[in-house]
């Protein structure tokens, strides 16, 4: 494919999440698979830049909430339609289970959404417990599903804390020696990762699946 018209789809997809048009993302994305663009690719160079974009004009306060939901719900909806692309080739052995959610408090899931595709497509048994998640709620899917990785994710500077009052619990709870915990997130770092006691940290979904398989 001519890197113009590649270049021009990826622009397309970056102005349909920044100014709210799915079809213009939704058609520019099944163009690019129909063009044999990697999935991959398509996610880093075409929804993430729409969405980073689009959290850059938020901060300037140039948009406001109702057009972060509306573009957050053109990402999951294009996700859905590269889902099965970054899945081709996926391993079929079962080499580890991942229980992950968001922390008590934020709602992000984009990013935690593509790191468990990619935990998946790497053979992780991914067991998402979703947004908002109490630490009550990811003890109890410790025991309950006995994973060797527990992932933390957490994109607000407030909610970043409840990563290490997760770990502190699992201590106190005699858990903390069954599972190891990943943290990520936009605000999260190695620094902290060390700082609040955890095995490891990621700071993008292929990272995740590294660190992830480092920590079998
Ligand atoms: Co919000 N939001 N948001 N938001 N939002 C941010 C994070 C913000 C940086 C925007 C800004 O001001 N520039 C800012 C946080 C500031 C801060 O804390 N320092 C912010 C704010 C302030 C808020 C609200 C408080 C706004 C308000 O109400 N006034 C509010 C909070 C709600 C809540 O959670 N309680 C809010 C709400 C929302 C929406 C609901 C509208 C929506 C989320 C929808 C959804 O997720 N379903 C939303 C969005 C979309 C964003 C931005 C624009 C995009 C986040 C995103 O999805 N990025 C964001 C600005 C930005 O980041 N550029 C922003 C794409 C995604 C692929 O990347 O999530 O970083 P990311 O995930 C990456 C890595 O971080 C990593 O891998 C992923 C894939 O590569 N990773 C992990 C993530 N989790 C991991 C876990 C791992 C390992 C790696 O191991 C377990």
């Amino acid at each position: 494919m001519v890197e113009h018209a590649k270049q021009q789809l990826f622009d397309n997809i970056v102005s349909g999440i920044v100014e709210s048009e799915p079809e213009m993302v939704k058609n520019a994305v099944l163009q690019c698979i129909a063009d044999g663009v990697n999935a991959q690719v398509i996610l880093d160079d075409g929804l993430k830049r729409g969405i980073d974009n689009l959290g850059e004009l938020f901060e300037r306060q140039e948009v406001f909430l109702p057009q972060i939901m509306f573009g957050a719900k053109i990402f999951a909806e294009a996700m859905d339609i590269l889902k099965p692309h970054l899945a081709a080739g996926a391993e079929t052995q079962t080499i580890g289970t991942v229980v992950i959610g968001t922390v008590h408090g934020d709602l992000h899931d984009l990013g935690k959404n593509i790191v468990s595709i990619m935990l998946s497509v790497s053979g992780f048994q991914v067991i998402d417990i979703g947004v908002d998640v109490s630490t009550d709620a990811f003890l109890s899917a410790v025991r309950t599903h006995q994973p060797q990785i527990l992932g933390l994710s957490s994109l607000l500077t407030t909610t970043m804390l409840e990563q290490r009052f997760v770990i502190e619990s699992l201590v106190e709870a005699g858990l903390r020696e069954s599972v190891r915990v990943m943290v990520g997130g936009a605000p999260v770092s190695e620094r902290w990762a060390r700082e609040i006691g955890a095995d490891g940290y990621a700071g993008d979904a292929n990272r995740a699946t590294a660190v992830a398989k480092s920590l079998l």
